[in-house]
């Protein structure tokens, strides 16, 4: 009876440190599922909303530990030629991508940061998933296939 206790502490600390992953993502409540038109993906770093496993942006935000550096915005985890920042929803009308990735790797990610580049026009709704590449351009070792909504 115990051990149950603790491991059900244990998966309901696992299962609610996503959330927190999502926030420190550009747009990481706000990410399309490039399989059904109209939903978000709720899990951005994993290779189904509901696996475990994770995806090449999962892995990347992974080894910068769990940051979304300057890197990871310039990043483009699912091999599809479009970087992570641009796919996340940054708009490069004003600021090049570079000098908007370096901006949001020397400050703290918080609310505070994503609430001004949205009031600023710098940053709009997400036009893909970084972790899944869905397209017939992307690498065929990388192309993701999508399943059942
Ligand atoms: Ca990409």
């Amino acid at each position: 009876m115990l051990i149950a206790v603790i491991l059900g502490v244990f998966m309901f600390t696992v299962t609610q440190s996503h959330p927190s992953y999502k926030s420190r993502i550009l747009n990481g409540n706000n990410v399309p599922d490039p399989c059904c038109p109209g939903r978000k993906w709720g899990r951005v770093g994993h290779t189904s909303p509901r696996d475990t496993a994770l995806n090449n942006f999962g892995r990347d935000f992974q080894q910068n530990n769990y940051q979304f550096t300057e890197q990871l915005c310039l990043a483009d985890s699912d091999g599809d030629g479009i970087p992570n920042g641009l796919e996340l929803g940054l708009n490069t009308t004003r600021h090049n991508l570079q000098t908007l990735c370096q901006f949001i790797g020397s400050n703290p990610f918080n609310n505070q940061l994503v609430q001004f580049l949205e009031r600023s026009y710098l940053l709009a709704n997400p036009i893909g998933h970084p972790g899944l590449c869905d397209q017939d351009r992307c690498p065929p070792h990388l192309r993701y296939r999508c399943g059942r909504c």
